[in-house]
C-alpha cells in the first residue's frame, strides 16, 4: 500500500511534466521558391538537399495553397490565420499591417513561448508578438543588407550587416535559440529573401548549375488565347525580363559598381561577380541571339541564377537542422518549411507569380517533427496558408479564436486523412508591377472558375484534368454552361463563408 502511495505521486508528476512539455516551432518561410524545383516535389533540376531532408524525416504536403500570392499578404495570411480582406494587408503597394491585432505569435506568448522573427517579413520594422526581432528593412538586399532589431520593450536598432544575406539570417537565428531558457518553448520563424528577384547567389555557388540540361518548360511559347488578362501580364521573361538588371549582363561594370545593389558589394563580392558574369556577357556579344532563341537563352541564365539562390538557402536550412540535432531539439520541434508562394519557372513564358493559376496559387510546404509526423509520408488534401496558425495553436495546446478564416489540419499531420478544405477560395488586389488584373476564384481540385476585375473584366474556367496547365479557358463554352453554373454557386458560397464584400458585389 505504500510502496503504491509513493508510486502515485511520481506517475501523476511525470505525466503532468510530459504534457507541459510543449513543442517549439521553427518556421522557415522563403520568397517565391517554386515546387517546381525542389528534389521532395519531384524535379531533376534542383538541388535542395536539405529540404528534401525535411520530407525524409516527414511530410511533403502536394496540395498546399495560399489565398493571395504575393510577399506581405501570405505572411499577413500566416501570420494572422485570416485572409487579406480580415487582415487588412491586401497588397504590397498600399497596405500597412496593423500588429495590434491578433496574431498567433501573440498567442503562443501567452502559452509562455519565446518568440522571433529573424530576417524578411515585408510587413513594416515595428513588430509585435515577437520577443526579439532583426528583420530586414523591405525587401532587404542579397548582400550587406540592413537589419531592425528590437527586443520587448527594448530600443530598436538599424544595422548594416556584412555578409550573403541568408548566412546573415541564418547565423542570427542560430544566436537566438542559443540563448533561449531551456525550460520554456520556443517559437522561431526564419524568413529568407532567397529565392526573390534578382536571383543573387552566394558566389560560392556559381556554376553549380551552369551545366545543367534545363528544358524548356512546353507552354514557354503560350500565345495566351482564351485569356485576356494572361495576354497583357508584364512578367515575361522574353518581353519583361531585363538583360542588365535581371540577368546581370553588364556592359560596364565600372559603371554598375556605383550603382546599387553593387554600391553596397565590398570589393571581394564585387570581384566575385564581375569575374563570374563578365565571360557570359562577352560570350553573347560575341554571338548575339536573336527572337525566340535569346528568349530561350534568358530563360536558361534565369534558371541558373535562380537554382543557384536556391541552393545557397538550402545550405543554410540545413545549419538550421544540424542545430536542432545538435541540441537534443529534434524531437520535440515543428519544422516546417514553406514559400511565401510559388513562382513560374518560364510556364506560360513567366517569372513571377500572383495569377490564380496553379504554379503561384500552390506553394511548397513540408513539415517534420519526428515520433509525432510520420516519416517520408504526403499529405494530397488540400490546405491553405491561413490554415497553419490554427494547426500551430492546436498542437500546442492553445485555443484557437473563433474569428479565425484558417481551419487546422492537425488531423492530416497525425496521418488522417478526411478532407479539411473540399474547395479553395483566393483573391488577389495588387493592380501595379507587373500588371496583373485583380482577380479571385474558386477551386474545387478538378474545376478552377477566376473573376478578373478592374485592369481586365472576365471570367475564365479551367478543367485541371483535362487541361493542367490551363491553356484553355472553357467559361463561354456551350457545353461547359452547368458547370460553370455548379462553379458560380460554389464561389458565391465562399465568399459568402468567408465574408469578402468587395468579391460579393462583383460575382454575377
Ligand atoms: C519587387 C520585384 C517584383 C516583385 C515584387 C513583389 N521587383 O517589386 O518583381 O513581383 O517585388 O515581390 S524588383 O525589381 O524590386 O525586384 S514580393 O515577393 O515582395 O511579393
Ligand atoms: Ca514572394
Amino acid at each position: 500500500m505504500r510502496a503504491i502511495l509513493l508510486f502515485l505521486p511520481f506517475v501523476f508528476f511525470t505525466t503532468g511534466f510530459a504534457q507541459q512539455k510543449k513543442p517549439n516551432i521553427v518556421i522557415i518561410i522563403s520568397d517565391d521558391h517554386s515546387y517546381q524545383t525542389i528534389g521532395a516535389y519531384g524535379s531533376t533540376i534542383g538541388n535542395t538537399p536539405h529540404i528534401d531532408r525535411i520530407a525524409k524525416e516527414g511530410v511533403v504536403f502536394n496540395k498546399a495553397y495560399v489565398t493571395n500570392s504575393i510577399c506581405g499578404p501570405s505572411r499577413a495570411s500566416l501570420l494572422t490565420g485570416k485572409y487579406s480582406h480580415h487582415n487588412g494587408f491586401k497588397d504590397n503597394e498600399t497596405s500597412n499591417f496593423n500588429f495590434n491585432q491578433d496574431t498567433f505569435t501573440k498567442q503562443l506568448q501567452k502559452q509562455g513561448y519565446q518568440t522571433a522573427w529573424i530576417g524578411k517579413i515585408h510587413l513594416g520594422n515595428k513588430l509585435q508578438g515577437f520577443d526579439y526581432y532583426s528583420v530586414l528593412v523591405g525587401q532587404g538586399q542579397y548582400f550587406n543588407s540592413d537589419f531592425i532589431s528590437a527586443r520587448s520593450a527594448g530600443e530598436e536598432k538599424k544595422e548594416r550587416e556584412e555578409g550573403y544575406v541568408a548566412d546573415v539570417i541564418t547565423d542570427k537565428a542560430l544566436n537566438w535559440m542559443q540563448e533561449l531558457n531551456e525550460e520554456e518553448p520556443f517559437c522561431l520563424i526564419i524568413g529568407h529573401k532567397n529565392t526573390h528577384r534578382t536571383w543573387m547567389p552566394d558566389p560560392q555557388d556559381f556554376g553549380k548549375n551552369d551545366d545543367k540540361v534545363i528544358p524548356i518548360p512546353e507552354t514557354f511559347f503560350d500565345q495566351y488565347e482564351t485569356r485576356k488578362a494572361a495576354a497583357i501580364q508584364e512578367m515575361s521573361i522574353d518581353k519583361d525580363m531585363q538583360m542588365e538588371y535581371d540577368l546581370k549582363m553588364f556592359s560596364s561594370w565600372d559603371s554598375i559598381r556605383k550603382q546599387g545593389p553593387f554600391n553596397r558589394f565590398t570589393d571581394s563580392q564585387f570581384q566575385q561577380y564581375r569575374a563570374y558574369y563578365e565571360p557570359i556577357y562577352q560570350e553573347l556579344k560575341s554571338a548575339p541571339l536573336q527572337g525566340k532563341e535569346l528568349a530561350k537563352w534568358k530563360y536558361n541564365r534565369y534558371m541558373i541564377d535562380y537554382l543557384n539562390t536556391a541552393e545557397s538557402m538550402d545550405r543554410n536550412i540545413g545549419k538550421v537542422l544540424d542545430y536542432l540535432k545538435a541540441n537534443n531539439l529534434e524531437e520535440n520541434t515543428l519544422v516546417v518549411y514553406l514559400s511565401d508562394q510559388g513562382f513560374y519557372m518560364g510556364e506560360h513564358g513567366w517569372f513571377d507569380k500572383r495569377f490564380m493559376y496553379e504554379e503561384s496559387f500552390r506553394t511548397p510546404m513540408l513539415m517534420k517533427m519526428p515520433g509525432y509526423i510520420q516519416k517520408s509520408t504526403k499529405i494530397d488534401q488540400m490546405v491553405l496558408n491561413v490554415d497553419i496558425a490554427p494547426t500551430i495553436l492546436e498542437l500546442t495546446g492553445a485555443t484557437v479564436p473563433k474569428d479565425l478564416d484558417g481551419k487546422s489540419f492537425l488531423s492530416l499531420l497525425k496521418g488522417k486523412s478526411k478532407p479539411i478544405r473540399k474547395q479553395l477560395f483566393y483573391h488577389y488586389y495588387e493592380n501595379g508591377e507587373h500588371a496583373v488584373s485583380p482577380h479571385f476564384g474558386v477551386s474545387d481540385g478538378r474545376y478552377k472558375l477566376i473573376r478578373y476585375y478592374k485592369r481586365v473584366d472576365n471570367w475564365e474556367l479551367f478543367d485541371l484534368k483535362s487541361d493542367p496547365r490551363e491553356l484553355k479557358n472553357i467559361y463561354d463554352e456551350e457545353s461547359q454552361k452547368h458547370i460553370v453554373a455548379r462553379m458560380k454557386k460554389l464561389l458565391l458560397k465562399e465568399i459568402k463563408s468567408v465574408g469578402d464584400v468587395e468579391a460579393l458585389a462583383l460575382v454575377n
